[in-house]
Parts: structure tokens; sequence; C-alpha cells
């Protein structure tokens, strides 16, 4: 294992990257996607299960963790690493978008960010440096820069007075978090969907220096079109030999858009989130397994595929323990839309490398039915 972080890129086709990021902890294959992990655990899912469905890294909350069970608790227990008994790379979000979403009583000014807790009430305060503290704390292998992400649609000064708030973060979550050889620190690029802006704060982030570069800012209520237009230029303003990632994306058809724009990693609860509500994803659009034409349905989810829902159990089983609430329904599920997901990012690097991304993309949209398969 390297002790240093560095990203290689492999191949490009179009704009679609493919490449190999190396840190002491593994390899993460790009273009990745990572399952979320934001309380210690992937829901409904062992370690191992996750990594059988082909995942290298995984994300964590820092607002979770530090809330509970506190990120001095898990530095106490060997890092949450060990603690969630996960030896591979662990990228942890930074905690901002997280109080943004879930806390209450939130109180934004240049130092940082003060809230109560959605849990107990407790007050808290999360600045670029504390950040720093708590994802070194968990032992996270990459870090982000602490930043502000406004909802869509916000006026113009808005987007701007944040993008720059978030800038003067970046630099001051560079400085805190000095130099830790095998872990890496990445910025975030804000300033909504304008690209005057975008490109002020990809130059701000460029001269502060980062390991690597996520697009934030996005998939916040702008819609699909939206975010492909900003797609369409975002990355190319981020240099091109440090790893891309764009934050909490998305739908199958959003990552498959993304990489083909330029995006090397992405995160969403999607594919966990939906399991344990009954929306299967697959090759040929969602299925919908409490909809009762599925009750008498002697096949499998997807025939072809080689995940452990669909190799052992028909539609009609899956259907009966989700109407039974039984726990099984959100372990098969989650399994096989990671499984899904991670055979999608395996079927863009496989042809990204070789140069038949084109084709890739063209037999995935033909073969997606729209609505309920
Ligand atoms: N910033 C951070 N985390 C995020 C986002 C962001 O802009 C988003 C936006 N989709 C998801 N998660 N720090
Ligand atoms: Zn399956």
């Amino acid at each position: 294992m390297p002790e240093r972080f560095s990203y290689e890129l492999k191949a490009t086709d179009g704009k679609a990257r493919t490449g190999v990021i190396s840190t002491p902890r593994g390899e993460i294959r790009t273009p990745a996607f990572m399952p979320v992990g934001t309380a210690g655990t992937v829901k409904a899912m062992l370690p191992e299960s996750v990594r059988a469905t082909g995942a290298d890294i995984l994300l964590g909350n820092t607002y979770h963790l530090m809330l509970r069970p506190t990120a001095e608790r898990i530095d106490r227990l060997g890092g949450l690493h060990r603690f969630m008994n996960w030896n591979r790379p662990i990228l942890t979000d930074s905690g901002g978008f997280q109080v943004m979403s879930l806390a209450e009583l939130r109180k934004l000014t240049e130092r940082g960010v003060t809230f109560r807790s959605h849990i107990d009430g407790s007050r808290h305060e999360i600045t670029p440096e504390r950040s720093m503290e708590i994802q070194r704390l968990l032992g996270s292998d990459i870090v982000m820069a602490f930043d502000e992400c406004p909802a869509l649609p916000a006026d113009r000064k808005r987007i701007e007075d944040s993008m720059r708030l978030s800038m003067r973060w970046a630099s001051r979550s560079k400085e805190a978090f000095g130099d830790r050889p095998g872990h890496a620190l990445f910025g975030i690029q804000q300033g909504g969907l304008e690209q005057d802006l975008r490109e002020e704060s990809a130059k701000a982030l460029r001269d502060i220096g980062f390991d690597g570069y996520a697009v934030g800012g996005l998939a916040v209520g702008e819609g699909q079109e939206a975010m492909f237009g900003v797609l369409d230029f975002a990355p190319d303003m981020l240099p091109a030999d440090k790893p891309r990632y764009l934050m909490g994306v998305g739908k199958p058809d959003d990552i498959v858009g993304a990489v083909a724009r330029g995006i090397d990693m992405m995160d969403c609860v999607l594919p966990s989130r939906s399991g344990r509500t009954g929306q299967a994803w697959t090759r040929h659009g969602v299925v919908n397994i409490k909809n009762a034409r599925h009750a008498d349905d002697p096949r499998p989810l997807d025939e072809h595929c080689t995940c452990p829902a669909c190799t052992g159990y028909s539609r009609a089983y899956l259907h009966h323990v989700f109407r039974a609430g039984e726990m099984i329904s959100g372990m098969l599920l989650t399994w096989h839309n990671l499984h899904y997901y991670q055979e999608l990012m395996q079927g863009m690097r496989d042809a990204i490398a070789a140069g038949r991304f084109a084709e890739f993309e063209r037999d995935f949209h033909a073969q997606r039915a729209e609505g309920d398969i």
C-alpha cells in the first residue's frame, strides 16, 4: 500500500474519465460510487456485504457522528474504520450541508455555524477548524473542506455571498488541516447555476490547492436539466490531474450524465434509502415491490442480476416480506440496489477504458422504461 494519496488518470473517452485513487487503505477505482454510511453504518448492510457489492469507499458524516456517539469517543475507540469494521477508505462530509438540512435554530456567521441538535436539542458549533478536528478524530481518509450550500432557487446576491464565505472557509480548512501524509483534503466549488461565480470559486480553490475538488451546491432543487447545464462547464474549471467529486448525486441517469461530463466520484443515499422503502433500481427502471402485481410473481427482480436478492428470491417473496414489515426486506433490496449501482460504475469504467462510452450511454437509455416495471 502506498503511503501517500495519489490519483492516476488511466483513460478518457470524450469528457468521461477512468482512473485510480491510491490511499494507504486501498484503491478507489473511478468513476466511483460511494455508499452512504452516515451514522457509522450503511443501513441494513454488514460492511463485508457492502464490499461484496463492489464498493471501494464509504461516505461518513461529521454532523451525525459529532452528535452521537461524538468524534472524541470514536477516537478513543480507535477511529471510525475500527469502530464500524470497515478498513477501506472513508470520505467524510464536513457538516455544514447537514446542519442546514437537519439541525434547528441555525445561526451562520463568519466564524462558522451554531445550531441545536436534531436529536436532543443540545447546542453545538462547527467552524472550519472544528470540522477539520472532527474529521481527524474520525480518522477520515478524504476530508471535505467546510462549506455552505444554499438551497436553490436563491437570488444571485445570496449565492455570491455564500460562495465567497465558503471560499474563505476553504482557506481556513486548508490551514487547519495542515500536512497529513496519506490523508487528502478536498475543496468544494459553490456558485449555484452562475458560470462566472463557478469560475471565481474554482479559481479560489485552485489557488489554495487541494488533493481533489468537489462540485457542491447541485442537486438541491434545480432539476436535472439545470444540473447538467452547470456540469457542462464546471468540471472543466477544476484541475484535470485531480479527482472531481459531485456531492449528493444521484439517480442512475444523473450518475451516467455526470460521468459523461467529467465527474469521477459520487455519493447518494438513494440506493440504500429507497431499498428500505420498497424501491428497487434495475437496468429497466424502478420496481416498486409493494405493488400488488408482484404478489404472485415467481420471477426475480432482475433476471440478469447476480445479487443475493435476485439469485435466491422471487418478486412474490420480496413483496411479501416488504408488506409484512420484515427486516430482510430492507436488507435484500438495499443489497440489490447497491449491487446495481456498483455494476453500473464498473460498466462505465470498462466502457471508458475501451473507448465505447457513447455506446454504453445509448444502451443504458435504451434499456430503461418510464415508470414502474
Ligand atoms: N456541500 C457539502 N456536502 C454536500 C453538498 C454540498 O454542497 C451537497 C449538494 N448536493 C450534498 N452534500 N459539504
Ligand atoms: Zn439483484
